[in-house]
């Protein structure tokens, strides 16, 4: 059976999702924060457009046919899950995907019988205007179960699915811990440096900032390994050049935040690896 694919906000990642699923012809649903129906164009790589309408409020009641991905800002997902809880079936999952940590957490105690997953992805997408989100660069998919959770072999496959139609390829972790911290790492060294220096990803990999790539990488490693994740500063320096040769024209989610002055991710990133260590 197929899940009919529910999309909360039309930030870059959920839109991508929804331009996904509208090339695949996967049932789907976007919806805007605003009351009203809106519209997102997609551009590709190869420069074609896809244009996605989403949904405004009243927002509808899902079933165990349906699966409601949050890709929001990570401070949105409490209150994403607060709009969202009351309509869910015990039996809809609901995927986490968002920058830093502390979803799952949040997760476990707002919606704590849902089926849980979370998801990264390493696509780049760019939101240049309210209306356009550009897909800057080909990434992968990771996802699995929340930590502590599982459910049936049934539904994951069928989440696995709707991601493989939608956002492909989809790898499946059978340790997200891992692949968070992981994803943690280097968000926590190209975001909050691309901001401050106001570069695109590509330059950390120049010399004179390689102290603090490195300093960094020290520090999270130390923390990752002491919160049960083993990691060396090495592994995490080349998993971070790796994203930022990648993604080098890219400007970071950070540094968009910052240029444009709204709220940055920064608790659930750094702010998270310091929480950790104490
Ligand atoms: O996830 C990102 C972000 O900008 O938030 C990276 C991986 C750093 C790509 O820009």
């Amino acid at each position: 059976m197929t899940l009919t694919l529910h999309i909360v906000g039309t930030g870059a990642i959920g839109s991508l999702l929804a331009a996904g699923a509208e090339r695949a012809s996967h049932p789907y649903s976007i919806y805007s924060r605003h009351s009203s129906p809106d519209y997102v164009k997609v551009m590709s790589d190869d420069e074609q457009i896809v244009r996605v309408t989403a949904l405004g409020s009243p927002l509808p009641r899902l079933t165990g046919n349906d699966v409601l991905v949050v890709p929001v800002k990570a401070y949105q997902v409490e209150s994403a899950l607060l709009q969202w809880r009351d309509l869910l079936s015990e039996r809809t999952p609901v995927v986490l995907m968002h920058n830093g940590m502390g979803g799952a957490e949040l997760a476990r105690t707002l919606i704590p019988a849902q089926p849980l997953f979370v998801a990264t992805t390493s696509h780049g997408a760019l939101k240049e205007r309210a209306e356009l989100v550009r897909h800057t660069g080909a990434g992968e998919t990771v996802l699995g179960f929340a930590p502590h959770y599982k459910v049936s072999n049934a539904q994951r496959n069928q989440v696995f699915d709707v991601f493989s139609s939608c956002l492909p390829p989809v790898r499946w972790h059978s340790n997200m811990q891992a692949a968070l911290w992981q994803k943690l790492a280097v968000n926590a060294v190209i975001n909050p440096l691309t901001a401050l220096f106001d570069i695109p990803n590509g330059a950390l990999l120049e010399n004179r900032y390689q102290p603090q790539v490195s300093a960094l990488c020290e520090e999270t490693a130390r923390v990752m390994t002491a919160s049960g994740v083993t990691s060396t500063a090495p592994e995490l320096i080349n998993a971070v050049q790796e994203v930022a040769r990648r993604t080098a024209s890219n400007f970071s989610s950070m540094h968009q935040d910052v240029k444009h002055g709204r709220r940055t991710e920064i608790d659930a990133i750094s702010g998270y690896i310091v929480q950790q260590a104490k």
